[in-house]
């Protein structure tokens, strides 16, 4: 199936539930990879500058607890690879300390690849560097060709948008390709009161709004959607009871929407939500539950300052 049929039929099946729901997946198109860069700089998204903290004053200690031989070239995968900034400090640290190592950065937006490829071969002109666009959940085979051990990096809590279910089976085939000893640092955003977390999600500058209401305007675009944008808003939640912000698009309004390309209209009452988002908050017990029949370990815990956010280094089994 075509990229955009995918997207065709999971809007078909999300508009077609009792509650509505489309993946926060398709929010990624060019448009939308451009506000989720605003987003992090946006004062209330804290979680950026948590986690450049961590890899600005920790990296050494990070990648101590690799605990890699220098004289063993190995493979540093990161899993939606982003714009690079904070791993950034991570590769200076481990070409200042000598190791041999390519960097293969895998994300969707082939956008994002591009930008973060050309970053570091600017700033790491020796750096191996090997793209790899894909969808992190398909290409795990892929990567796991070559002998050379593997350090895997899936950073910026961007496992908090899958609920616990896919995150398990996500960590377990994580953990299948690797071998015993070998690594995942994972970037988790950690459980907080609510007075922290809902701002990040609903910013004052409105960045968050247009990134979720972007998405009715792809459908607009991409598959003949008629969204009077105006009409929805962005409706952010979150309980501290269950530690997961929510994304909602709500109709301000009674409303009939057609997309073209289904030839089919979708109804809204007043108030309806289109659910779009989970990001999941976690602590030691939830992360520990979610890799509890994957073979991995929590090995080591690195925090900010603030105790907001966590890179933990989980370990394949011996
Ligand atoms: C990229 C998944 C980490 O969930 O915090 C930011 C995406 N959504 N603001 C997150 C996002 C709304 C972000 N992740």
């Amino acid at each position: 199936m075509t990229k955009n049929n995918t997207f065709l039929k999971d809007v078909l099946d999300g508009l077609s539930q009792p509650s509505k729901y489309i993946s926060s997946h398709y929010f990624y198109d060019q448009a939308g990879d451009q506000l989720f860069q605003q987003i992090m700089e946006m004062p209330e998204y804290y979680l950026t500058d948590s986690e450049l903290e961590i890899f600005r004053e920790q990296s050494d200690a990070i990648i101590q607890s690799f605990g890699l031989n220098k004289n063993e070239e190995f493979e540093l995968i990161e899993l939606g690879a982003g714009d690079g900034k904070k791993t950034q400090h991570l590769l200076k640290a481990l070409l200042d300390a000598g190791y041999s190592f390519s960097y293969c950065p895998v994300d969707i937006s082939s956008n994002s690849l591009n930008t973060i490829t050309s970053r570091m071969q600017g700033l790491f002109p020796s750096l191996e560097i090997e793209p790899k666009q894909g969808d992190y959940f398909h290409v795990l085979d892929d990567l796991f060709i070559s002998n050379k051990p593997k350090v895997i990096l899936f950073i910026g809590s961007n496992l908090g948008n899958m609920n616990d279910e896919l995150a398990t089976t996500f960590l377990e085939k994580v953990a299948q390709n690797l071998k015993p000893g070998e690594k995942l640092l994972l970037g988790l955003d950690l459980l907080k009161s609510k007075e922290i977390v809902l701002p990040a999600y609903s910013d004052a500058a409105g960045i968050t709004s247009k990134f979720n209401l972007n998405l009715l305007k792809r459908i607009n675009s991409e598959l003949g959607g008629d969204f009077i944008i105006e009409n929805f808003e962005h409706a952010p939640e979150y309980t501290e009871e269950e530690g997961i912000a929510k994304s909602f698009l709500k109709s301000k309004i009674k409303q009939t929407v057609y997309i073209s390309e289904l030839n089919q209209s979708f109804d809204f009452d007043k108030n309806e939500v289109i659910h779009t988002e989970i990001s999941r908050k976690y602590n030691d017990e939830i992360l520990q539950n979610v890799i509890e029949d994957s073979n991995l370990k929590i090995s080591h815990k690195f925090l900010d300052s603030k105790n907001y956010f966590a890179d933990y280094i989980l370990t394949k089994d011996e």
